[in-house]
């Protein structure tokens, strides 16, 4: 879609907002109500060795703006029938080129192109049945989003979306199950090439009401036909949400099936995190993770044990490890000490999370109504690595978010790698720091 279609779209938006029924809340679920919004983000990087953890090689020195624009229009219409269209734009500049893919033109995220970032039609309560039905292309989140936190993943997951269905029964009282089928990839629509990536599962949760009590239990498959993949996942969950004194959560996970070139899958995953917030100023709360996502064993040459991430990830370990471990073949450095790091992911850019053993202690706290401020270290290690050096290194990273008014937010991000033995002798330091300003309206 051009970017002139797309303002057509826009202004035509814009005249069906003018020209719709006069709406105000509270009058009632017969009556179109329509609305319309944006965003508006901007960002300055500064990042450097996130993938040759070299700094005598500039290939990974950046200095740059990222850019992003979103209008939106959403409509609740009779019935329980919603739909809603987002449509953005992601760039670094004009003419912006790069090694690590094809991003001068007509790609979601990076270049001068225009695209649907958003499509869903909904029906809530459909047909007299405690269900809500939802098609189209749409963000998930899902749990703490260890599988499932966004879709395309691509250089720092800033495309959040996947195409399918999805639907959410509501029939047990604080229990919802949800049901998804998403296609990742339909690539060659022939299926002549079997090259389809999807995802589809059960995600039953439950949450008894008044309580911050929660529990999830979970199947999930991902198969990617280029590959040869077809990996199932068994999870659960089970914790207390955030709020004064005690918050934690306990997760775990198992994963088998088929992995690439006729091996067998089997991979685990646990997530251990525990925080407590105090009484008083700035409400600090102390907390600390422990995150475990296995490796392959190289002496197993059948089975793949590494874990496959599917859509998990960013934001979750924050935007410097989203980097980090995007992949780029061997151009990452990561491929020294886990050669196999990108199995699973048949796409450059695709951020693959797995043989980490990390460890984190922060701080998080508001010293004011406005300011909210949140400080980590943790120690990253492999679980297997080839070689036998294990250390991945320390990683530090402060969080800084300042709301200037109900619509515009500032924001800081810093973060350092301190690479450990896995990255051999000589390696250097990994760091980045962003600015961002979003207006949302
Ligand atoms: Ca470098
Ligand atoms: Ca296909
Ligand atoms: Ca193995």
């Amino acid at each position: 879609m051009s970017i002139r279609t797309c303002m057509s779209l826009a202004f035509a938006f814009m005249v069906l907002a003018h020209g719709a029924p006069a709406v105000s809340a509270g009058n009632g679920s017969e009556d179109p109500q329509l609305t319309f919004g944006g965003q508006v983000r901007v960002r300055g990087y500064t990042l450097e060795n996130m993938w040759d953890i070299d700094g005598d090689a500039d290939g990974d020195k950046w200095s740059v703006m990222r850019n992003r624009a979103r209008i939106h229009a959403r409509a609740d219409l009779p019935r329980g029938v919603r739909g809603f269209v987002r449509i953005a734009n992601q760039n670094w500049g004009t003419g912006v080129t790069g090694a690590e893919g094809d991003d001068r033109w007509e790609v979601d995220n990076k270049s001068g192109k225009t695209f649907v970032d958003a499509a869903w039609l909904e029906v809530d309560e459909a047909f007299g049945l405690p269900m809500t039905v939802r098609l189209g292309r749409q963000d998930l989140f899902y749990g703490s989003g260890l599988l499932i936190a966004d879709g395309q993943s691509q250089l720092a997951s800033t495309a959040n979306y996947l195409d399918g269905a999805w639907l959410r029964w509501s029939g047990l009282a604080g229990t919802t199950v949800d049901l998804l089928h998403f296609k990742d990839e339909e690539n060659a629509r022939a299926d002549a090439a079997h090259d389809d990536v999807t995802l589809s599962g059960v995600y039953a949760s439950r949450r008894p009401a008044g309580g911050r009590g929660v529990g999830d239990l979970y199947a999930l498959r991902r198969s990617d036909q280029a590959l040869g993949l077809d990996v199932w996942t068994l999870g659960a969950r089970l914790g207390r949400e955030r709020g004064p004194g005690l918050d934690y959560q306990l997760e775990g996970a198992l994963q088998g099936g088929d992995h690439a070139a006729g091996r067998t899958h089997e991979a685990f995953a646990g997530d251990i995190r525990a925080g407590y917030t105090f009484d008083g100023t700035g409400s600090p709360r102390p907390y600390a993770s422990f995150v475990a996502l296995s490796g392959d064993d190289p002496a197993t040459a059948g089975t793949n044990e590494r874990w496959d991430v599917g859509y998990g990830g960013w934001p979750r370990y924050d935007d410097l490890l989203a980097w980090l471990y995007i992949n780029l073949g061997a151009g990452n450095a990561m491929s020294g000490y886990d050669p196999v790091y990108a199995d699973g992911s048949s796409r450059t850019g695709e951020v693959v999370y797995g043989n980490l053993l990390m460890t984190t202690l922060g701080l998080d706290l508001e010293p004011s109504r406005d300011l909210r401020l949140d400080v980590s270290v943790s120690r990253l290690r492999a679980h297997t690595a080839p070689g036998g050096a294990l250390d991945i290194g320390t990683y530090a990273r402060l969080r800084a978010r300042y709301v200037y008014s109900p619509q515009l937010t500032l924001s800081l991000f810093a973060a350092v790698l301190d690479p450990g033995d896995a990255y051999g002798p000589g390696a250097d330091r990994v760091h980045e720091l962003y600015w961002e300003t979003l207006l949302s309206f």
